[in-house]
């Protein structure tokens, strides 16, 4: 694999160029983010010819459309040099003229376009669409401010602006021939595009991300300016642009603000805009518009893409509504991400009757027709199938009527949305239902981020082939005991946990030990992923080893990464009590050399591949039935690293493709809970349980400090107590804590016998061959999509 060349001449040449004409700077004199802006110029001048060509490729063919309202990309640099597989010419020619390539990588901001699960998936689906040769462009918002970055003002989160573009964006390009305008009751917004290049692996299609900016219809109005009203004169632009300035930092509780539902219906219209221009320029008929698109709704935030593309073809193509039924249903295809109550959308009537009068009554006709369908097929209880109920519509509802494909995300998650959460529905139409179980792009979580490890992998396969066949890693499996070969891993993990090291002991100034155990969760704060449980685990270890200081404990390094939404009380809580945790184990000499407790600040992609591959351990512990897939787990899975965890999500297939004995699985199964529900007294484990009501007390007994932002009594009280909303310890974190720490302990033993523990960490690496994004992407290509490869 490989063959593209980028010589040195042409690589500085180039470099110096962009350097005198956009930093007035030459090489020497240059910044290194000024480098690495005009290096990333010089390879997007590398990328441009091959893109228009790969798009020139489908032309006639069906496409697919990513509809999202969130995309996690990261850094594109080393990304885009690896996929174009130039990146070790490049890191020479660099290094050759005194360039670190690592410097001038950390000068590139993330984009990070996205919350968390959801986000990050959409970026890996990009990279494997390219890489597998499918034609899929992404659609989406271009928030001037990604994901809010996080700073830790003594333990409490404090959120800063993410203007990710303030110093260029050298991986977008400007397509003002593209811009549409998009008409809400009374304001009209122009839509202006970027168009980011998606490179795929071999650098053979080159896909297109397509993100929105708006802009008002006048960006500047000089007679009122001219009468001296300044504002006035930018009002128009202030007021359109608003709808793209900043992403929503929620990502489990729907805020139901109307700048949300105008960026929805912003991005959406203009997209669907996009492709019926593209599509007219070569057809006429739009009764066969489904036969070259398909377009996925990821998760209800561009559900409105129903009743727009009814609009669209019914008042604009003047199909009959049934013709456009058809056709809307056809192409369209919904993927559900989460079984939280919270987190489903229900606008409320009002908003679109305000906004979008229009597509209200398009809405209001689909709730009808529906109402219809579902008296002619003599359904008693129409209601629990109403879009439009009690003032507000149902998102849900609205993206599985009118759609022809409805996914879950991780084999258990979708079970559940059959038999549960969705059941009446899937009674109803049993064909729509399907699983496409999440994966992740081994370019970025492998070969990227752990070259020492992709480097080994290769010379055991005798060839790089995983890179877009992940499967082949099955291949490793005879290694398993292969002493030699355990050792060399085993001395890459070291690297990798050396390299965390350093990095942590520069970002965030705690020195950790590289040969204790790195016990790591990193994900989004909430309290049904349970960091609580985790936190609970590290001060009763704390409080053990107090009382008997001789008790034995294998170093251990707790290694934490989490944002909490900011409207998130609890959440925000959670981080206080965990960096309280922190402050108490580390400042006491007891602990030294036993456990060090690490929470890193603005956990994003970019800090994520440096922890990935220094894991030992993977925290996967989320309350069983509530974590759709998770896709971090898989992450850890592919850098070697077993799990943690509960019988949740995608961790259920996991233990599956490694092996039970290799993996480290524990507490209530959804079963279990579902029949201690009704009688479940959390009082029960924290009066029995040894040692878990000192812990959970001190959330109450002055042990920590919240500054009397009332949030440990109120955490404390969400245990014992409840709350309005919710039953006490609504996600059982006294009932597992027990079990959780015998699984703690059985994994410490295990870890004691380095040799067995590699091998179970070789076991998860030969076994994360179904956890590619190219196997998930495929299905979707076959069983929803019917798209051909390019
Ligand atoms: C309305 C606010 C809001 C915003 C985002 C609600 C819900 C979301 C996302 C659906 C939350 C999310 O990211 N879900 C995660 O999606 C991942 C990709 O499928 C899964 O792996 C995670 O289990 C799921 O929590």
């Amino acid at each position: 694999m490989g063959g593209n060349k980028m010589d040195r001449e042409t690589l500085l040449e180039k470099m110096e160029a962009r350097l005198l004409t956009e930093a007035k700077k030459t090489m020497e004199k240059a910044s290194e983010k000024e480098k690495y802006h005009a290096l990333s110029k010089v390879v997007m001048e590398e990328i441009a010819p091959n893109w228009i060509q790969s798009e020139e490729r489908f032309t006639n063919s069906k496409k697919a459309y990513y509809l999202s309202s969130e995309y996690l990309m990261g850094r594109a640099l080393t990304n885009n040099l690896i996929n174009m597989q130039i990146k070790e010419q490049v890191e020479e020619i660099l290094e050759a003229e005194g360039m670190e390539f690592d410097a001038l990588e950390e000068q590139e901001e993330d984009a990070a376009l996205g919350n968390g699960g959801l986000g990050r998936l959409a970026a890996c689906f990009l990279d494997s669409a390219a890489t597998k040769d499918y034609p899929l462009m992404g659609y989406g918002i271009r928030y001037q401010y990604g994901i809010f970055k996080q700073e830790f003002n003594n333990g409490f989160q404090v959120e800063k602006g993410d203007d990710w573009t303030r110093d260029g964006d050298p991986w977008s390009v400007k397509r003002r021939d593209r811009a549409v305008t998009v008409q809400f009751h009374d304001e009209e917004v122009v839509a202006l595009p970027y168009d980011m290049p998606i490179v795929g692996y071999g650098k053979n299609t080159i896909n297109t991300l397509r993100l929105w900016e708006a802009h008002g219809k006048k960006a500047f109005d000089l007679e009122t300016f001219n009468r001296q009203d300044y504002q006035g004169a930018l009002e128009e632009e202030i007021k359109a642009s608003a709808i793209s300035k900043v992403l929503y930092p929620d990502d489990s509780t729907e805020e139901g603000k109307i700048l949300r539902l105008k960026q929805q219906y912003f991005f959406v219209s203009a997209s669907l805009q996009d492709l019926i221009h593209k599509y007219k320029e070569t057809h006429e008929d739009f009764r066969e518009f489904h036969r070259f698109h398909a377009i996925q709704l990821n998760d209800t935030h561009p559900a409105v893409a129903v009743p727009e593309l009814m609009r669209l073809l019914t008042t604009e193509e003047e199909l009959s509504w049934e013709d456009a039924w058809e056709v809307t249903t056809k192409t369209l295809a919904y993927t559900n991400h989460t079984l939280m109550a919270e987190a489903l959308e229900q606008w409320p009537v009002d908003f679109y009757k305000k906004l979008l009068p229009e597509i209200y009554e398009i809405i209001h006709r689909i709730h009808n027709q529906l109402l219809v369908e579902l008296r002619d097929r003599g359904i008693s209880s129409p209601e629990e199938f109403q879009i439009i109920h009690h003032d507000s519509i149902k998102m849900a509802w609205l993206s599985i009527y009118g759609t022809h494909s409805t996914n879950g995300v991780a084999e258990l998650h979708t079970n559940l949305l059959k038999n549960i959460e969705l059941k009446h529905w899937y009674d109803l139409y049993p064909d729509r239902f399907n699983n496409k179980t999440n994966g992740i792009t081994q370019r970025r979580w492998l070969l990227k981020s752990n070259p020492e490890l992709s480097e080994l992998i290769t010379e055991l396969l005798g060839g790089d082939d995983w890179v877009v066949n992940l499967e082949k890693l099955q291949g490793l499996r005879k290694y398993g005991e292969d002493e030699k070969v355990l050792e060399r891993f085993d001395d890459i993990k070291r690297e990798k946990k050396r390299e965390l090291a350093d990095f942590i002991q520069i970002h965030e100034d705690i020195t950790i030990d590289p040969e204790s155990i790195y016990d790591i969760q990193i994900k989004r704060l909430h309290e049904y992923k349970r960091q609580l449980l985790m936190a609970f685990y590290i001060l009763d270890r704390y409080y053990r080893i107090k009382d008997n200081p001789k008790e034995e404990m294998y170093p251990r390094t707790f290694i934490f990464g989490a944002k909490a939404a900011p409207g998130y009380f609890r959440a925000k809580g959670i981080i206080k009590f965990i960096n309280e945790v922190k402050k108490l184990v580390n400042e006491d000499p007891d602990m030294r050399g036993k456990m060090k407790v690490v929470f890193v600040e603005n956990y994003r992609v970019s800090y994520a591949e440096k922890l990935f591959p220094a894991a030992d351990l993977s925290e996967q512990i989320s309350t069983a039935g509530k974590e759709a897939s998770g896709t971090g787990n898989m992450k850890f899975m592919l850098n070697g690293a077993p799990t943690i965890g509960t019988y949740d999500g995608a961790n259920i297939e996991i233990v599956e493709e490694a092996g039970e004995e290799n993996n480290f699985i524990f507490g209530l199964r959804v079963e279990d809970i579902e029949s201690i529900r009704e009688s479940y007294d959390p009082k029960v484990p924290y009066e029995k349980v040894a040692g878990l009501k000192r812990v959970v007390d001190t959330l109450v007994d002055g042990t920590f400090d919240d500054e009397n932002t009332g949030m440990f009594q109120d955490l404390y009280d969400a245990l014992l107590k409840g709350a309005h909303w919710h039953k006490p310890d609504h996600y059982f974190i006294l009932q597992d804590f027990e079990d959780y720490r015998r699984t703690q302990r059985q994994v410490e033993e295990a870890y004691r016998d380095r040799k067995n523990w590699m091998k179970k960490a070789w076991a998860n690496v030969a076994g994360a061959g179904k956890f590619s994004s190219d196997r998930t992407i495929e299905q979707y290509a076959k069983e929803i999509w019917e798209l051909q490869k390019g």
